[in-house]
């Protein structure tokens, strides 16, 4: 026990100091131990938030958030990290159709979710990022999806999400899909001023409220 909280601090050190070889090793190593997938990405999250904390002092610049992105990205691509967020056969949970608001970049948030709720045997549609709320009313249209998930992260994509939440309440786009929408920053008061159905801080917190939206059991 005490061999694995040790393990967790040198890992999100390890984030904090973009050793990208250095995290490499101690994720591989952590799963092997037995640490739960999920939980490894939480620690690569928390190694993130140090060196974006370090960006506002000015410790860190650009090329360090996008080393901070590029880790992230590796970590994404380990086998049991794919394992984990692969979808489990025929079942078909219901449709989400998603994407990074328009004005904004980041991905990893919504990668994360996507993967969780492929996990939850849904059918994903990806939109990207910088994604134009034309864009959201188009393929919601198209597709009719379940869920449509909104991830914007820095703090004034709240705008981007309320003019496309807006816009697809005029298209109609709502009679068939549920409106989630995410991000760490996002608040009960935002998400009713932005007139979604639902908001959550955290990636398997979203799985959840949708699968109960839809009246389903969640497997996170
Ligand atoms: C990596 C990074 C980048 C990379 C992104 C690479 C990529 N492919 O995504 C790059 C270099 C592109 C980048 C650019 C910028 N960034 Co940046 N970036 C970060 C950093 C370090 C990590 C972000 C991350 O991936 N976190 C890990 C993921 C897992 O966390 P997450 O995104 O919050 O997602 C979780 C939840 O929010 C939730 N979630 C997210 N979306 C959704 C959606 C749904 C539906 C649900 C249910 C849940 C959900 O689930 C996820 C898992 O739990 C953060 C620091 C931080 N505190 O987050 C800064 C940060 C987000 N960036 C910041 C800034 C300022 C910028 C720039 C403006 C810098 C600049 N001067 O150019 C640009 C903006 C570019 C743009 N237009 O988007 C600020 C934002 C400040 C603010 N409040 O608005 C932060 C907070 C850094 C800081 N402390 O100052 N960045």
């Amino acid at each position: 026990m005490k061999k694995s909280m040790a393990l967790d601090k040198l890992l999100i050190n390890a984030v904090e100091q973009l050793n990208e070889e250095k995290v490499m090793e101690l994720a591989n190593k952590a799963l092997k131990d037995g640490l739960d997938p999920l939980a490894l990405l939480d620690l690569v999250k928390e190694g993130v938030i140090k060196v974006g904390k370090r960006y506002e002092n000015q410790q860190y610049f650009i090329a360090d958030l996008i080393m901070a992105g590029v880790i992230f990205k590796e970590v994404l691509e380990m086998k049991e990290i794919k394992k984990h967020f692969s979808s489990p056969g025929k079942t078909k949970a219901g449709k989400l159709l998603m994407g990074t608001v328009a004005g904004d970049l980041h991905d990893i948030g919504k990668d994360i979710f996507i993967g969780m709720m492929k996990a939850n045997g849904f059918e994903t549609i990806d939109l990207g990022i910088d994604v134009k709320k034309e864009d959201f009313v188009k393929y919601a249209l198209e597709n009719k999806p379940d869920i449509i998930g909104m991830s914007g992260i820095l703090s004034f994509t709240v705008i981007m999400m309320k003019e496309t939440v807006e816009a697809l309440t005029e298209a109609g786009a709502r009679k068939h899909s549920k409106i989630i929408i995410g991000g760490s920053h996002l608040t009960e008061e935002n998400r009713m001023d932005i007139g979604a159905d639902c908001f959550a801080t955290d990636a398997s917190e979203g799985v959840l409220i949708c699968k109960k939206m839809l009246d389903m059991n969640a497997r996170i």
